[in-house]
């Protein structure tokens, strides 16, 4: 039958919407040749880890060609570029989106068929690239996708680090961290580009000098220098027409001072040198949502900017000589959140202490040059730098920072509110107090040309309660982009079945074109369509629970009603809120035995990060009472809790598709966007959550009456709060809640170690429930009996679930990418194969 398939692909070719019309015969002779010549095995001898290697060799034939041909028609039309400065990305594993996007998945299925080899499992070999702590890393990774598939000309920017988020492992019911070497034998899909290769000064003093010319000029004396190593990712658009880099710089000591050192006799040192600039690129920090004022997580930030902008001075001028007219027409930065801010100062030293450029020029050049997108509201995340670190690393920086500062303030700011000091202090780049801080989210809005929120509701935020001076000041710069998801990832190459449906019902148009789904619509009331719809989301739920009895030897059936919430561990997230509703569930089957309830599995995952006790200690309460639950033979399975452990894209791509309701139930205001809500809502899950973030925008196109909203809204927070929030009004005044919180305090789910999970309790009473936990608990109970109630009738479920889905066409990561192009970037799509525009 291999034959017979291969033959009907041979012939069918020219349609392979790629280009790449290589045969099943063809590709499975090129594996093993990559097997033989690439990877020095033989197809007797090769482990599965060796034939992923040669998979991913064959596939990158035909990127690489696609990745010079990009890159040599880019150079020759020499347009506007954009280059996305993040921290994060966070890209999981690539092949199976890759083989998808050049659609070549098929085939390569096939010729691992024929050579006895299954293609989940050698994907399976894959490590995630997990270069990304959550939401923010995985939206770069989404829109490097988009770029690529849409032809923009664009670089993405970060860092190579060694180590990316620790891996999860559940020890007791605890989280431990371990390491995640996510390159420990080498990473297929970059090469290392040691002619790009970037020296990056750091610390020293700065001095002024005469230059021959009599003007002063300021010149820095760095203390060492750091040697920047550039890894590129091609990430492959779909149907493969341009490739879109992804440049990860690595540190290394640089050989001519450890050569220094070595010659004095200091071997020891010289060591010491390489290992504390290798630190560098090291770790990820595993925050998310908050930062830590650590020296190394600066020097990481400069670190990679630095690299980055010289790379982009250097690509500049070999087309344009130094001459700095069109740089900003050529150029445009995206700076995605605070972390990259102090590429701003860097530019300015470039041009004016470097090039030579005045400072007003420079300056219009920096301006038009940033857009910076803020992803958070929470006053933690905004970061701050204490001027003494910025003292020590990065003294030329601090001074421009100073005289950026000094001119807004006596500039812009005097001149619309002559005399207000109080203005002045609360809009200055410097914060003062006993540690003077710089605050960076300052300085990127003060220099950019755009600034833009990730959801509507948060970019009213951002605007209106964030910047409120600087949007009066200049009220245009402020807009907003709502967050996407890339539908090839999270659609196509992760729900086969729905995505075949799609094809059915939309053409094979859909994943370039979201909006194509909305016909899907049509046959939300076909009970035949129902059928098969519910058909995959079974299969699904099934392959999840084959997961989870291997990850967590958990039982699950597939029948009961799946609830998900898998996101990053955080108080205004509220996974308690969560498990407290898990609690009520249980007790009161415990009261009343005869209750005959909608089965349900109620599925977790989540990273704490390490120092954050609390969110650990909820993690541990999840796995205790699940613990319990799980194995309490008196309520017959009707609930089952699980937690799996270390949440990451691979997981996401089975957990997701499988999910019947879609936990969103941050505090209103907290959480910026979300992107797992769209994901889930494109897979047919319902949203059972707040009016927060892009959950308002998700309802509004797939309608409420299909979702379940609970909860205050953002302005009824803002009240409670101004009007003084107590909790334990709501502890005194609901039986049912205070039950809940005070069994937190017994030994029950902790046998012999009462009060084990007593800090959950005492943060929401004690601790003044800053997330206003307790003011939503009645209204998520009822939220839950709405769901209840609509899963009973499986097919106003499943006309619900197919009009979320079909609904979604907002929530592609193109669309995102076409907002910012649009209203932020002002750059044009390239042909690659002709090189029209
Ligand atoms: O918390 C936000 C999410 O709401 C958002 O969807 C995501 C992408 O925009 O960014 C998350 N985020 C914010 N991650 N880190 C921060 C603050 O540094």
């Amino acid at each position: 039958t291999a034959v017979v398939k291969e033959e009907v692909k041979t012939q069918d070719s020219a349609s392979f919407a790629s280009g790449i019309t290589m045969s099943v015969e063809e590709l499975k002779d090129r594996i093993v040749h990559h097997l033989h010549t690439s990877i020095g095995t033989s197809t007797q001898k090769a482990s599965k880890l060796a034939w992923w290697q040669a998979v991913v060799a064959t596939i990158n034939e035909f990127i690489f060609e696609r990745l010079t041909q990009t890159q040599y028609t880019n150079a020759q039309k020499d347009s506007r570029a954009v280059h996305y400065l993040s921290a994060e990305f966070l890209m999981g594993r690539l092949t199976v989106n890759n083989l998808c996007n050049l659609d070549l998945y098929e085939r390569i299925k096939d010729a691992l068929a024929a050579l006895g080899k299954d293609i989940n499992e050698i994907c399976d070999e894959e490590p995630d690239m997990a270069l990304g702590n959550g939401g923010l890393g995985r939206l770069a990774a989404c829109f490097i996708d988009s770029l690529a598939t849409l032809n923009y000309p664009s670089v993405g920017y970060g860092i190579h680090y060694e180590n990316g988020l620790f891996r999860q492992e559940i020890r007791e019911g605890r989280q431990v961290e371990r390491p995640d070497s996510w390159r420990e034998y080498g990473c297929p899909w970059e090469v290392c580009r040691p002619e790009s290769v970037q020296n990056v000064p750091i610390g020293g003093y700065v001095e002024e000098q005469q230059a021959p010319d009599g003007a002063m000029r300021k010149v820095w004396h760095p203390a060492h220098v750091i040697k920047g190593v550039p890894w590129d990712i091609p990430v492959v658009g779909f149907r493969g027409s341009s490739i879109t880099v992804l440049r990860l710089w690595e540190s290394r000591a640089t050989e001519s001072f450890n050569w220094d050192v070595f010659n004095a006799g200091g071997y020891v040192d010289a060591q010491e040198e390489k290992a504390s600039a290798e630190a560098i690129s090291k770790v990820l920090y595993p925050n998310d949502s908050t930062e830590a004022g650590k020296m190394l997580r600066l020097t990481q930030q400069y670190f990679f900017c630095a690299c980055s902008l010289r790379d982009i001075l250097r690509r500049y001028n070999r087309a344009h000589h130094h001459d700095y007219g069109k740089f900003a027409a050529k150029n445009i930065v995206q700076l995605n959140d605070t972390h990259p801010v102090v590429a701003i100062p860097e530019l300015m030293r470039l041009l004016v202490d470097e090039e030579g450029v005045s400072w007003d020029v420079a300056w219009s050049i920096v301006q038009q040059c940033f857009a910076y997108t803020n992803h958070t509201l929470l006053p933690e995340a905004l970061e701050k730098w204490p001027v003494y670190l910025f003292e020590r690393l990065l003294p030329r920086h601090l001074e421009i920072i100073y005289e950026i500062n000094y001119r807004f303030l006596n500039g812009e700011v005097e001149a619309r509110w002559p005399g207000r000091d109080d203005i002045k202090a609360k809009l200055s780049i410097i914060e003062e107090g006993p540690c003077r801080q710089i605050r960076m989210a300052h300085l990127a809005v003060i220099t950019s040309s755009r600034v833009n929120g990730v959801a509507a509701i948060h970019s009213k935020l951002v605007k209106e309660n964030l910047f409120p001076e600087f949007a009066q000041l200049w009220p245009n710069k402020f807009c907003n982009v709502t967050n996407g998801v890339t539908p090839r990832r999270w659609l196509l190459a992760c729900n086969k079945g729905l995505a075949e449906l799609y094809n059915e019902v939309s053409g094979k148009d859909w994943p370039l074109k979201l909006e194509l789904c909305r016909k899907m619509a049509d046959y939300a009331d076909d009970e035949a369509f129902q059928k098969r719809f519910m058909q995959v989301k079974l299969a699904n739920k099934e392959a999840l629970a084959t997961k989870i009895k291997q990850l967590t030897s958990i039982d699950v059936n597939p029948r009961s009603m799946f609830d998900v919430q898998v996101k990053r561990l955080h108080e205004y997230k509220r996974q308690h809120l969560n498990l407290l509703y898990i609690l009520y569930l249980y007790r009161q089957l415990l009261a009343n035995p005869q209750l005959k309830i909608v089965p349900q599995t109620f599925i977790f995952g989540a990273k704490a990060a390490p120092a954050y006790s609390l969110a650990k200690d909820i993690i541990y309460a999840i796995n205790a009472v699940g613990e319990r639950i799980n194995n309490d033979h008196r309520i017959a399975n009707q609930i089952k809790v699980v937690f799996l452990p270390n949440y990451r894209v691979s997981l996401a791509e089975v957990i997701i598709p499988a999910a019947d309701i879609s936990e969103q139930i941050s505090t209103a205001g907290y959480e910026a966007s979300g992107t797992s809500n769209m994901k889930f809502s494109m897979n047919g899950a319902l949203t059972l959550g707040t009016m927060d973030g892009a959950n308002i925008e998700i309802v509004e196109e797939a309608g409420v009456e299909n979702n379940f909203i609970f909860g205050l809204s953002v302005q009824e927070v803002q009240d409670l709060k101004s009007r003084g929030y107590n909790s334990w009004d709501y502890y005194n005044s609901n039986p049912d809640l205070k039950a809940v919180l005070d069994w937190l305090d017994t030994d029950y789910f902790t046998p012999n170690n009462p009060g084990a999970l007593s800090s959950i309790k005492r943060s929401l009473l004690d601790g003044g429930d800053p997330f206003l936990v307790l003011a939503d608990f009645a209204s998520y109970v009822q939220a839950h009996e709405r769901a209840q109630e609509l899963y009973k009738d499986q097919k106003a479920w499943a006309r619900a679930a197919i009009i979320n889905s079909a609904t979604m066409g907002k929530f592609s990561s193109d669309r995102s990418i076409q907002d910012y192009v649009n209203n932020v970037w002002n750059i044009k799509s390239i042909d690659v194969i002709t090189g029209v525009k």
